[in-house]
């Protein structure tokens, strides 16, 4: 109820929304549209802010901003630097989706995270409300005098929501698609590469995915580092691994991850001689709940040239997995293969989780 209930007072007082999808706002994220609203996926949670700092400059008027609270270290410098009332004072109705919330159950970087979340808004100086389940009534109430106070005085405010008081969209669906699918790929992959390899993963299903099929299949070559937050960082950590390691290094992004911190790819360029990057890419924030990355805009055979990649290979179907992944493997040279796959992974996914011993077998001989 609540959930409907938010998007109908988010519809009626606001036309502007910018966000980085949630699990947890998963349904938000799918449900603001309609005539007036304009409604733009942003590459990161700063982008969000400041697009909405653009339109509030444009209509003075209050935009939305949402995401999940993992992402408030990136939307925290425009907040500070721009946004607050001590330097341009831009009113702002922020939605973040707090993952870790104490006394829940969450994975070990989200309660890190949620433990910190509101201690976070406080410093800000952001007056906050918590949904709270089932108090419809008070909900709206408060959601009404909060996005007041911040047309009222020009400052950012936020509506903050837990785990579980909206239906969650981060399950992982089986596989539908007729289309290439992920974890064969990976499967692939991991039969394919030498015991001096190291595969550094990004966040959501492809880590996962990666750790399950090693697992399951007793798939034991290389090692992996599995960037299980941190979203939009693995090329960077990749990039400097494969300049300073002896071992062989292959970066596995996603295409919401790739595009959050794009900007960094230019490194590559810049620093790197020899650099296997693969970017899986289903067009889609699949492990928060399918929403769009705008990735189908991007020609990445024409970005990775741009940036001083040497070779782009691309692969599509079950057919051009084994030859293509095979000249990837023997390139020398900066090498991109993005990998396009259909929507859906493996069922029953368990979660990386001993980190410190992942870290220790990752750096060890
Ligand atoms: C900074 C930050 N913002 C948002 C999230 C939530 N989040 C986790 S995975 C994910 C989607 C990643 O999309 P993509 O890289 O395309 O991979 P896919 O989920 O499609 O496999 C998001 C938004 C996060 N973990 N960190």
């Amino acid at each position: 109820m609540i959930e409907k209930n938010l998007i109908k007072f988010l519809k009626k007082n606001i036309n502007f929304y910018s966000g980085v999808p949630d699990s947890l706002l998963s349904s938000i994220s799918k449900k603001l549209k309609g005539k007036k609203i304009k409604h733009f996926i942003a590459a990161n949670e700063g982008s969000a802010i400041s697009h909405g700092i653009g339109y509030f400059l444009a209509k003075k008027k209050i935009p939305c901003i949402y995401f999940q609270n993992s992402g408030l270290g990136n939307a925290i410098n425009p907040i500070i630097s721009i946004a607050h009332k001590k330097v341009y004072s831009i009113p702002l109705f922020l939605v973040i989706g707090w993952r870790g919330s104490p006394g829940s159950n969450d994975e070990p970087q989200h309660m890190v995270k949620g433990k910190i979340t509101l201690q976070i808004l406080k410093l800000l100086g952001i007056k906050y409300y918590i949904i709270k389940k089932n108090k419809d009534k008070i909900n709206i109430q408060n959601l009404k005098s909060l996005l007041n106070h911040s047309k009222k005085f020009n400052v950012p405010v936020a509506c903050v929501i837990k785990k579980n008081v909206f239906i969650q969209s981060e399950k992982n669906k089986k596989i539908k698609s007729t289309k290439l699918q992920r974890s064969l790929f990976l499967e692939s992959l991991l039969k394919k590469i030498k015991n001096n390899t190291r595969i550094i993963s990004t966040t959501g299903f492809t880590s996962r995915e990666l750790y399950r099929i090693r697992i399951n299949n007793d798939l034991n070559q290389g090692k992996d580092f599995y960037m299980i937050g941190g979203m939009g960082h693995s090329l960077s950590v990749s990039l400097t691994h494969s300049i300073f390691s002896k071992k062989k290094t292959i970066c596995i992004d996603g295409d919401g991850s790739l595009l959050m911190h794009l900007g960094s790819i230019v490194a590559c360029s810049k620093y790197s001689k020899n650099f296997k990057y693969i970017l899986i890419n289903n067009f889609s924030h699949e492990s928060v709940g399918g929403q769009n990355t705008n990735s189908e805009i991007v020609n990445f055979e024409i970005l990775s040239k741009s940036v001083g990649f040497k070779k782009y290979l691309r692969i599509t179907n079950k057919k051009e997995i084994s030859k293509k992944l095979n000249t990837f493997l023997n390139l020398k040279g900066k090498v991109f293969l993005e990998v396009r796959v259909g929507n859906g992974s493996l069922v029953n996914l368990g979660r990386p989780k001993d980190f410190i011993n992942i870290k220790k077998k990752f750096i060890s001989k």
